[in-house]
């Protein structure tokens, strides 16, 4: 194997060479991130059958392919935190250890490459040489992976010359598990369909990659290295690797002020991330701005505050339901340049899927290939379909999203998916309330999620399946974390999804969200005026602005606002039961809040109620 003499990096050059003798590639690419290299890597596709070009008038540059229908997601139970102690992996992750989980490894990647290329990803999360940034190289036999990554990570030469001889990178190994014997003839989704492996080792901080060309488990920057690794790192050298989109907001005196935000999937994340505010605040000069969709990186800067970077350069978002309507920034961003993976063929060339317009065209080919009408009864598109696309095609890509500094935080929100309970919005007192409330947030199952409809499932901070270590230890980060700032940046939780007792949504969100975001904004600047509730701090009506929504009564958001104390007794005993499950590392600042809560709800009216007038 020839290695590039730009490549200078010894651990990387006797790394490749150590995993070409183990998985015995027909071939070894470099990869330098041109876009002539993507252009001919995309045409490769083409032509084995694995991408179609679409209709270059309607949607140039773009492509659709269609994954195995056994290859479609996430696999969280085939994922893996393989520290040395069981315990450090905690109870919320699949545990293997790392010896065993090695040896299985080594016979699953021996040959795996063979009849294929093994590309060579140099990667950087975040922007070249920015302070919070990290680097990762990827070896991978899926050239989708590789284009995938051009788009998703600042992938390219540029990424050798910055690591040099001997900067440090994480080695992230990725192989589809499916070999080609001589004149073997592949398959368009070359997959693993018996075994799935994405491993991880935090101690090594290493990732390990087998059988599944898809998504989060394949392109290991996303999801493996800048959550489950970079929370390890981000725990033993302070600072936050979070589940959290980036917006900024400005305001009409051309005031910046960003804030991140975590929600569970299904939460309507990428829409909030690239919010377009009602008519009237837009005419008064209110901008929001996206920073990133999916992933933050927070460092403390030397002045006390807190500065975040998205680590990604793309947006691998969820297709159906998306819109003009829902989300006309996303749709703008996917207009050309994108990978489109599971969803519909139009008749012309181009893409749909359920939700882009409100009548279907009269005839698709679904994600499966097969022909579709809309009497067909089955969904065109894969319901975790996904749109690929370079983030700086986003008409509102804030101005410092490339800013190797970061952008200042000056507030976190929390959301989930509540029908009842929790309010649309309050600000927790101080940051260990904070804290609880995202340890303590929680989602209702939707008809997609296993388990029984509206059962609320705990997840923490949004981040259970992306925490590597001991989920009591995270939430300890947290706190230490914020013991440390001399002015933590306020906390916030959110609900968009509360429902009145016929089952109707009593909040419109999408755009309206800008009122909450403003009230957030204000008070985050210490400017918003509040009152007290028995978990938080809270708006009136009188607190936000209801410019060009004249038909919201007071009356309808007190009922949002509402706190009832024998629910949140529920509520409360069921962040008991989460507590239980981590006992044995548990900071006591969260029982200890548990019952303040409760306290206070004694305290309040049985059904604590904002002022009907
Ligand atoms: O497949 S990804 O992990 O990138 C997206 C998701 O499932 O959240
Ligand atoms: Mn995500």
């Amino acid at each position: 194997m020839d290695i590039p003499g730009y490549v200078t990096n010894a651990k990387l050059r006797s790394w490749v060479e150590e995993m070409v003798a183990l998985c015995k590639p027909d071939h070894v690419h470099w990869c330098d991130g041109t876009q002539d290299e993507y252009d001919r890597l995309c045409e490769q596709m083409v032509e084995s059958g694995t991408f179609m070009r679409l209709n270059a008038g309607k949607r140039p540059n773009s492509f659709l392919t269609r994954s195995d229908p056994g290859d479609v997601a996430r696999v969280e139970d085939r994922t893996f935190i393989c520290s040395r102690r069981k315990i450090d992996a905690g109870p919320t992750n699949n545990w293997v250890h790392p010896g065993e989980m090695k040896e299985t490894l080594a016979g699953l990647f021996n040959g795996c490459m063979r009849g294929r290329t093994m590309y060579v990803i140099p990667f950087s999360m975040g922007p070249l040489g920015s302070p919070i940034a990290h680097t990762g190289v990827e070896l991978t036999d899926s050239p989708y992976v590789a284009v995938s990554m051009r788009i998703m990570t600042r992938m390219g030469r540029a990424v050798y010359d910055a690591l040099g001889h001997d900067g440090e990178f994480i080695p992230c190994m990725h192989s589809v598990g499916m070999p080609l014997e001589p004149g073997q003839q592949d398959v368009s989704w070359p997959c693993n369909k018996e075994n799935k492996y994405i491993v991880h080792f935090p101690e090594e901080r290493a990732i390990w990659s087998y059988g599944s060309g898809y998504g989060g488990n394949a392109l290991l920057g996303k999801k493996c290295f800048a959550l489950r690794i970079a929370s390890v790192l981000a725990r033993d050298e302070g600072w936050l690797a979070e589940h959290m989109l980036i917006l900024g907001v400005e305001n009409p005196e051309g005031e910046k002020t960003y804030v991140a935000a975590a929600f569970p999937s299904a939460c309507g994340k990428t829409n909030f991330a690239m919010l377009i505010p009602p008519a009237d605040f837009q005419e008064e000069g209110w901008k929001v701005t996206t920073v990133g969709d999916d992933i933050a990186w927070i460092k403390p800067g030397a002045d006390g505050k807190l500065y975040a970077i998205n680590p990604e350069s793309g947006f691998f978002g969820v297709a159906p339901g998306t819109s003009v309507t829902s989300n006309p920034n996303a749709m703008a961003s996917i207009r050309a340049n994108t990978i489109f993976t599971n969803v519909a063929l139009t008749d012309d060339g181009d893409v749909w899927w359920e939700g882009m317009t409100e009548e279907p065209p009269a005839h698709l080919i679904d994600w499966m290939g097969q022909d579709w009408t809309p009497g067909s009864n089955r969904k065109v598109a894969h319901p975790n379909a996904r749109f690929t696309a370079p983030i700086s095609q986003c008409p509102v890509i804030d101005a410092a999203a490339d800013d190797p500094q970061g952008v200042p935080i000056t507030a976190f929100i929390f959301g989930g998916r509540r029908a009842n309970t929790v309010p649309l919005v309050y600000q927790a007192f101080n940051w260990n309330y904070g804290v609880y409330a995202a340890a303590t947030m929680g989602s209702e199952t939707t008809a997609a999620a296993a388990g029984k409809l509206g059962e609320v499932r705990r997840d923490p901070f949004a981040m259970l399946p992306f925490i590597g270590y001991h989920m009591a230890d995270y939430f300890n980060h947290w706190l230490n974390f914020g013991r440390n700032l001399p002015n933590p940046p306020r906390i916030f939780c959110v609900n968009w999804f509360r429902r009145d007792a016929n089952g109707h949504f009593l909040w419109p969100g999408f755009g309206d969200n800008m009122r909450i975001l403003k009230w957030i904004v204000e008070r985050a600047r210490g400017r918003a005026t509040s009152i007290e509730s028995p978990i938080g701090w809270m708006p009136r009506y009188e607190d936000l602005d209801w410019r060009g929504m004249p038909g919201f009564s007071r009356q309808l958001f007190n009922e949002l606002m509402s706190v009832d104390r024998n629910a949140w007794q529920q509520e409360l005993l069921s962040h008991e039961e989460m507590f239980m499950k981590l006992y044995d590392r548990l900071p006591k600042e969260l029982v200890f809040i548990r019952e303040l809560i409760l306290s206070s709800l004694w305290r309040s009216p049985e059904r604590w109620g904002l002022a009907p007038e």
